[in-house]
Formats: structure tokens, sequence, C-alpha cells
């Protein structure tokens, strides 16, 4: 019978898309060049220096049908873009929180409703990744994982461990923010969660069933916490597939997921291909990562593959 998962085991490819305020940095903070998505932890910049650098966030040169565009050409079938990641910050109008895109950042739009708008045009399941145990806006979100102490949320604004409550977190944030999502989008094929960490069972399933109320087709990963969930996410890997389990493998393009100036350890079209061919060939999905810049711009050397991939699988695949 019709299975939310339907489209989802046929889609076989996709585009995941890290972008945020970090973007703007390429990278680069006080010389150093090797920092990303997670660069306000990675640089040590407390809340209200990141949030200062929030504000010239001026993403002139995006435009939501070019990038929904590049990813349809390509072949993919789905687009999942970071809606927070773990610097907290929204990238889309949130009513609940105003860390976000429009209350702080000097571009004003709603990039998110731009994309999503693109995507029902263009025929392409607009999903989106939400960092579920990392968040470091909120004061709440502990830190605590077995030896790794200390290195995961934001020590610098909220240094007292023993004061923090996640379920605080839970309901201030995370369970406003995702309905808002869930809401104010249309359809979301995929609500892609991220790094469950101190999420509870019974909290990951209050979520999921918050999800299911809200948009019963819309399909959960993993990483929604406690082993639920629709599918499973494998990073940077490409596991077996013997389960016989749906399965997902994110991947980036060079070293790094959001935009790294310096990086220009690409990896090849053919690297690429075969790696779809072999993710498919075991049953699985291939969210393939794109980084666009401060500017809002897709790097070239990502576009130039994605358009090489397009352009084989329309000569050797029935799209
Ligand atoms: C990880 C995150 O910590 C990375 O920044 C990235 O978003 C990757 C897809 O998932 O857990």
């Amino acid at each position: 019978g019709q299975d939310r998962m339907d489209w989802w085991r046929d889609a076989k490819f996709g585009m995941f898309i890290h972008w945020g305020v970090y973007s703007r940095a390429g990278g680069e903070w006080n010389g150093d060049t090797d920092h990303a998505e997670w660069l306000q932890l990675t640089a040590k910049i407390p809340l209200a220096e990141y949030t200062e650098y929030a504000r010239d966030f001026n993403p002139v040169q995006f435009d939501a049908e070019r990038w929904v565009g590049i990813a349809k050409d390509a072949g993919m079938k789905y687009f999942v873009i970071t809606a927070k990641h773990h610097d907290g910050f929204a990238m889309y109008d949130s009513a609940s929180n105003d860390h976000n895109i429009v209350k702080v950042s000097e571009f004003g739009r709603d990039p998110l409703k731009e994309l999503a708008a693109a995507c029902q045009k263009l025929g392409i399941r607009f999903c989106v990744y939400y960092s579920l145990g990392r968040d470091w806006e909120d004061p709440d979100v502990p830190t605590g994982w077995g030896d790794r102490l200390g290195w995961r949320s934001n020590l610098i604004d909220f240094p007292n461990e023993s004061e923090k409550d996640f379920q605080k977190y839970f309901d201030r944030k995370v369970k406003p923010q995702v309905r808002e999502l869930l809401t104010s989008y249309g359809p979301i094929g995929v609500m892609w969660f991220d790094t469950f960490e101190q999420i509870t069972r019974e909290q990951s399933e209050e979520l999921i069933a918050m999800i299911r109320e809200l948009q019963p087709n819309c399909i959960i990963n993993d990483r929604v916490g406690r082993d639920l969930g629709d599918y499973k996410t494998a990073e940077q890997e490409i596991p077996s597939g013997a389960s016989g389990d749906p399965w997902e493998t994110c991947m980036t393009m060079n070293g790094h997921w959001g935009y790294n100036r310096a990086d220009d350890d690409w990896r090849s079209t053919q690297n690429l291909l075969q790696n779809l061919i072999d993710i498919v060939s075991k049953g699985g999905n291939y969210l393939l990562n794109v980084g666009p810049t401060g500017e809002g711009v897709i790097p070239k050397p990502s576009v130039t593959r994605l358009n090489e991939i397009g352009d084989w699988l329309s000569v050797n695949a029935d799209a």
C-alpha cells in the first residue's frame, strides 16, 4: 500500500545544504582557516559577538530557484536545508525565538519560505535539518557525554552545567520551532534531526507524535534519538545495507559541510558518481552536501560537479 516512505525510496539522491551565519566567515577566523559550521564553538566566539556578526549576514545573491534548479538538474529529488544548526540560529522567521535571520540579520528575508516555494514549483521535496541536542544560544543545553564532557556546548556564556535542564530547552525552543517548521512551509518531506545526545526516549517519542499529528507523511530520520525514526543515517561512509532497513548516507564534496574558502580538496565527479552507484546498489540514498557562501552562492566547483552528474544521469539512467 501507499507508504510515507515510497517517494523517498524512489528518490535515491538528494541535496544537503549547510548554510548559516558561519558561512560568512568562509571558515576563517583570526587567521585560522579550518572552521566551518562549528565556527562559534571552534573559534570560541561569545554569543553576543556571534549575534553581532549575524547582523551583517546579507546574502544578496541568494536565489532560491537557482539553488533548487541546480539540485533538480543534477537528478536530485529532495533538498535538506539547515533550518537551525548547532549555533542555534534559525535560518527562518521563527515566531518563538528571536535568534533568527529575519529578526537579527540585515537580509530581512526568510530564505526557507523562498526555498519551500521554489521546491514546490520545481517538484523537489523540501526538507529541513534541525540540530536537536546542540544549541549554543539556549542556556539549558547540557554538555554531559561521558568522558568527552565539556566540548560540545556553549560553556563561554553558560558555564554552569548543574543549572542546565534539557527539558526547559526542549519546551521553550525545540517543540515550538519544530511546530513552526511543520505549519508554515507547506509539506515537509523529511525532518532531518541531528545530535540527539541528551534527549530521553519520552522526549523523542513526544516529538515524533507531534510531527505525526501535524504532518503524517513527514519522514523522520533516526537522529530524532533512541533508535526511533523512519530510517538510518550514516555520515561520510557507505554502509553495507545488509540489514535491509532504509538508510541514507550524507557526504561532503570537499572536507567541510559549511563553506570553507581555503578547502579546495574536491572529490572528482567520477568519485561522486561511483559513490552514487555504490549507494543505490546497496539500497541506500545519497544526500550530497553543498556549502553556499555568505553571499548566497553555491561554490562553482560544486555546481560543476553537480552539472556533470546530471549530464551522466540523463544519458545513463531513467530519471
Ligand atoms: C554532524 C554535525 O555536527 C555536522 O556539523 C554536520 O551537520 C553533520 C551532517 O552532522 O553531526
